[in-house]
């Protein structure tokens, strides 16, 4: 779609907008349901990089500890915690430019992937940059999605990221697609970008061949020590108009309700699931951040009646705390 296109339905009158996303939405999805995910730092802090809006570059002293790489079991473990929660996705982040074949480091990832893969659940990765090697081998071993945001519009991010290009990131994603794992791509708003730069974004995310299976949209966590520390929260209204823009224009994707829902209000997020959102990460932690808790989505969800979306293999298994099931929110407690 081109930015005219995508700026004459987010210019729509609101309810009208988020009339016709919610059909869009019925007319592809399973109603009312949502992915639970489960984000894990494998490798955290101590990056490269100087991303404006990270905690984790080594540029800016956040107070984030480093880290170094998770052991493949200590992975697994994490893993199977989240499946038994009711996560159907887990998805692995390291706080690195890019992957080496070759690497040791990379190649204990590929291990925690081969791992993680026999759980049954959908394996993303978010490694940073890589070549087609690489992106043969994380799919060999089993990766479903690798997350590679774009993050702002084209013309936005050289004022947010000077250490590498838009077009690097481009670049992954086409070795990503070549491989034939599928592409998690979105952003953040709350950058200091303009509306139309996220129109723009945007514009270069449903122009992808083959088109993203699911779009990440986060709102940023203002972290301390950060260039972008101060940044005021994003307006509900301009994000609920994203959201709906994004579920018209790319019906088949996940929409994912990313970081920052620790600064929108109950009312706000389930505007957002009104307009398209179906997915959500699962837990109190991102990978540096605050995410609401479990017992605070347990809450929301049950009283919008939304259901996790069941896990893909063997019998709905049983609530790990309280070993009771059957009722639509049993594994989330
Ligand atoms: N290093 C890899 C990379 O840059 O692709 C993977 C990890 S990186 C932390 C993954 C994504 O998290 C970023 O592209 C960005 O979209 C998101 N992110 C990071 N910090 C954020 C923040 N403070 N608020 C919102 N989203 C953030
Ligand atoms: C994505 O788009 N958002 C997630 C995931 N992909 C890797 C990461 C959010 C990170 C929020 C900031 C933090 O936790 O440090
Ligand atoms: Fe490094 Fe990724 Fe953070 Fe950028 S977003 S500083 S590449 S961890």
């Amino acid at each position: 779609m081109t930015y005219t296109q995508l700026k004459a339905i987010y210019d729509t009158p609101f309810f009208d907008l988020i009339t016709r996303s919610r059909a869009t939405y019925l007319a592809h999805w399973k109603e009312n349901e949502v992915q639970l995910c489960t984000l894990l730092s494998i490798k955290t802090g101590g990056c490269s990089e100087d991303c404006g809006y990270c905690a984790q570059s080594a540029r800016y002293t956040t107070g984030v500890q480093r880290e170094s790489l998770m052991t493949p079991e200590a992975i697994e473990e994490v893993a199977v915690r989240a499946r038994a929660n009711g996560s159907t996705r887990f998805c692995m982040g390291a706080a690195w430019k890019g992957v080496k074949s070759g690497d040791p480091r990379f190649e204990s990832v590929l291990e925690s992937v081969r791992r993680v893969a026999q759980l049954g659940m959908e394996v993303c990765v978010t490694l940073g940059q890589l070549g087609e090697t690489e992106a043969h081998e994380l799919k060999k071993a089993g990766v479903t999605a690798y997350n590679h945001n774009i993050d702002t519009s084209p013309e936005h991010y050289p004022s947010i990221v000077t250490t590498h290009t838009f077009q690097d990131r481009l670049d992954t994603i086409g070795h990503v697609q070549k491989s034939g794992m599928s592409v998690c791509c979105g952003g953040i708003i709350g950058l200091g970008e303009t509306e139309d730069d996220r129109l723009k974004m945007l514009e270069v995310l449903t122009n992808f061949s083959p088109a993203p299976e699911s779009v990440p949209i986060n709102c940023l966590m203002p972290m301390p020590g950060t260039p972008l520390e101060d940044q005021a929260p994003v307006d509900i209204f301009q994000l609920v108009r994203l959201i709906a823009t994004t579920r018209i224009a790319l019906p088949k994707a996940k929409v994912r309700l990313s970081a920052g829902r620790t600064r929108l209000s109950q009312e706000g997020q389930a505007m957002c699931f009104f307009a398209g959102a179906n997915s959500i990460f699962y837990g109190d932690k991102l990978l540096t951040a605050a995410n609401p808790g479990k017992d605070a989505d347990h809450q929301l969800l049950a009283a919008l009646d939304l259901k996790p979306q069941m896990p893909f293999t063997g019998e709905h298994s049983p609530c790990a705390e309280t070993q009771e099931c059957g009722t639509k929110m049993a594994c989330l407690t």
